[in-house]
């Protein structure tokens, strides 16, 4: 992976080293369970290897680690709204800088705990007060948590993503089960669909799907495993391929990205930023995501 080529800036604990890429700070994690990777620059997550298995999530190698720019891959947080429905498109949270808050281990995981606050800078964008606190869980399975809360007098709304890449051998041998058969398609300007088919990837795919299963499966036959992943505080799971032309138009994509990768997102959909979740002043909400491996020979 990318990261194994980094220096070491400091070391935070047995398990956790701070490094640099192209200015912007990365946690490593290295435990007897597994691999992985966080940027403080969207408080994304840029790698998860339980160990004895290939990487679970997928990482463009063309991905841009710049300030301002989202990062191709890993677990972009699209918050406070999702998609286009304002400008950033999918929030700001992916392009900010995040702090660390803290960071823990036990015998089965390492625990690390991420911070963002309203700004001027966020003001400019999105004019409410919040704090919002990432909480990655890493050890044989991976969590990820995004608190937000309504620190200010007003309320707002809100949608977003936890808009996990998953890495698959081939789209060719893998199929996705658990998400239901109801979706909207995001290629026909959410055109209300149905379908009893099996979700396979042999086309651009932009689906939000609205009525998902309580675990989503995706079926990587080429690696001999099934990814499992569980959701909660959603309405639907978005699944994304951008397919052929897509990824070559994307400069940030290789012409052949589209063959090892599929999203699968906890997704809070709204169709626009007013229709999102209310938060009265001091209110709490929390969007997860649990993602497992298990070998299916
Ligand atoms: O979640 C699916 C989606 O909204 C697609 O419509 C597609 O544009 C993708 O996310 C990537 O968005 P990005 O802004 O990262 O290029």
């Amino acid at each position: 992976m990318f990261t194994s080529n980094l220096s070491t800036e400091s070391t935070l604990s047995p398990c956790i080293t701070r490094h640099s890429l192209d200015g912007l700070p990365i946690l490593k994690i290295q435990s007897p369970e597994c691999e992985a990777a966080i940027c403080l620059h969207g408080g994304h997550l840029l790698q998860f290897k339980p160990t004895g298995h290939h990487d679970v999530i997928w990482l463009s190698k063309k991905a841009i680690f710049s300030q301002g720019k989202a990062i191709r891959g890993g677990v972009p947080v699209c918050w406070p709204w999702f998609g286009p429905v304002s400008a950033p498109s999918h929030g700001f949270a992916r392009i900010s800088t995040w702090q660390l808050l803290d960071h823990g281990e036990n015998e089965q995981t390492v625990t690390i705990r991420l911070k963002l606050c309203a700004s001027e800078k966020t003001h400019e964008i999105w004019p409410h007060d919040f704090s919002a606190v990432l909480t990655f869980t890493l050890g044989v399975t991976l969590r990820i948590d995004l608190e937000m809360i309504n620190t200010g007098e007003r309320p707002w709304q809100w949608s977003g993503a936890l808009h996990s890449y998953f890495n698959i051998a081939a789209t060719t041998e893998t199929w996705i089960t658990g998400v239901g058969t109801s979706y909207l398609d995001s290629l026909q300007n959410d055109l209300p669909c149905e379908t009893s088919e099996a979700l396979i990837i042999n086309q651009p795919i932009d689906r939000i799907y609205t009525a998902p299963d309580a675990t989503i499966a995706i079926h990587d036959r080429g690696n001999q495993r099934i990814i499992h992943v569980v959701n909660t505080g959603h309405n639907s799971a978005v699944i994304w391929n951008p397919w052929k032309e897509l990824s070559r138009n994307m400069g940030d994509m290789s012409d052949d990205g589209y063959e090892t990768m599929v999203c699968v997102e906890a997704t809070r959909y709204a169709k626009d930023l007013a229709s999102g979740v209310l938060l009265v002043p001091g209110e709490k909400n929390i969007l997860s995501t649990e993602i497992s491996v298990t070998s299916d020979k």
